[in-house]
């Protein structure tokens, strides 16, 4: 058969079921960036390709990190040591700092000087196995600001092997220009911003922050509507400080996730599992602000709601530059078993993007390749800290 390349010699997991798929001495291979053969060594048709012998290594589906604010201007460790000696979050947020010092410093960063300080951040996450990753804006709040973050999330997109999915997080906060004026800026946003990056594709997605602190579940609607519009799917940051409604929102709007969730009820959970809306668990964001509620995960898997992980990178709530952490905080703290995370940042991450090409192994998907030296793949939650993976392949070509 004709293949571009081949893999041999490693240890498969597909995830193409719940318990990881796997095929020992598996065989890869691939045409034209897609996967063209997969299956045990021994069934290998005959080829003339060029072959990597993977020495016994475990392949994935390269990783996707399907949360992440990864372009912003600065950081806020100052904000860190604050709530260290005691302030919360929410009064941080409340006395104009929080999200809205990052959007003072987001403003006043050129394209090109978001893409630099995103870079490193990035290269982060690639080199444990991501291939796919996406970004919100949100730190902009400002037409323009907010369109310089999503075409640096693009261009983030060209300079290195990764594919970069985006959202508009317009409706992230009020910027201080729309104080007291809450409505119009969702008038603004909902009429303006969206329109305007859906007509400039710079948009895959839009996401809000449903929230005391935030927009309200009605507001969110009107978001909502806005992207529907303009044929955009939606995603919602949904019951992380309070219960809003935010998850059963998001279900009648049919979204693609739902993240955050620590606060939602079990009906909510129940709305998203109908809708086949995914849940985004976020074990950065509960570790950085201690947070002591968890997500309702007997209720994902009563209903069985799908379960997607990620970073939720961030330069407030969450600074996590490591998916492979987020395993383990998902094993630790939500108690997820290995198969249950390992799928978060794989099958059900696709699924949290709408991707139907990616997540597991299998003939026709996109030819994305994490490869591990680990024994088990158990081993990829197990460690804290450090980085097992030795190789990534991104459509088709070693990256
Ligand atoms: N929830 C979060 O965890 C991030 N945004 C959001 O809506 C936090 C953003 C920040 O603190 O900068
Ligand atoms: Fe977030």
């Amino acid at each position: 058969m004709s293949f571009d390349h081949v893999w041999v010699n490693a240890n498969l997991a597909t995830m193409r079921d719940d318990t990881l798929g796997v095929i020992e001495d598996g065989a890869i291979a691939a045409k034209d960036g897609r996967i063209a053969w997969i299956g045990p060594r021994a069934g290998l048709p005959s080829h003339a390709a060029p072959v990597t012998d993977c020495a016994g290594a475990w392949i994935l589906p390269g990783l996707i990190d399907c949360h992440t604010h990864l372009v912003f201007g600065g950081n806020r460790s100052a904000e860190f040591e604050q709530r260290l000696a005691g302030a919360s979050y929410e009064e941080i947020a409340r006395a104009g700092g929080g999200i809205l010092s990052t959007m003072r410093a987001t403003r006043a960063a050129t394209e090109a000087q978001l893409v630099q300080a995103a870079l490193p951040r990035l290269d982060a996450l690639l080199r444990e196995g991501v291939t796919t990753i996406e970004v919100k804006s949100g730190y902009g709040l400002e037409m323009e600001a907010e369109l310089r973050q999503l075409r640096a999330a693009r261009a983030l997109g060209a300079q290195r092997a990764v594919s970069v999915v985006t959202s508009l997080l317009a409706a992230h906060a009020v910027p201080p220009e729309y104080k007291g004026r809450q409505g119009e800026y969702v008038q603004h946003v909902g009429e303006e911003i969206i329109p305007r990056a859906a007509a400039e594709g710079l948009a895959d997605a839009i996401d809000a922050f449903c929230e005391n602190i935030a927009f309200t579940p009605e507001e969110t609607a009107r978001v909502f509507a806005a992207a529907r519009q303009h044929g955009l799917p939606v995603k919602l940051h949904a019951d992380q400080i309070t219960d809003s409604g935010g998850a059963a929102l998001a279900a009648a709007h049919q979204a693609l996730s739902a993240d955050h969730l620590e606060r939602s009820n079990a009906a909510g959970i129940a709305a998203m599992a109908a809708a086949g809306t995914v849940a985004v668990l976020l074990p950065g964001a509960t570790l950085i602000l201690r947070e002591t509620h968890f997500p309702p995960i007997a209720a994902m898997r009563e209903h069985g709601c799908r379960m997607a992980l990620s970073t939720d990178m961030n330069p407030g709530s969450s600074p996590a530059l490591s998916l492979l952490l987020m395993l383990n905080l998902g094993c630790t703290l939500f108690r997820l078993t290995v198969p249950e995370a390992l799928l978060g940042v794989t099958r059900h991450a696709a699924a949290a993007l709408g991707l139907k090409d990616r997540g597991m192994l299998a003939e026709g998907m996109r030819c994305d390749l994490a490869l591990y030296c680990i024994e088990r793949p158990a081993e990829l939650c197990y460690w804290l800290g450090g980085n097992p993976c030795i190789g990534r392949v991104v459509g088709g070509i070693r990256a």
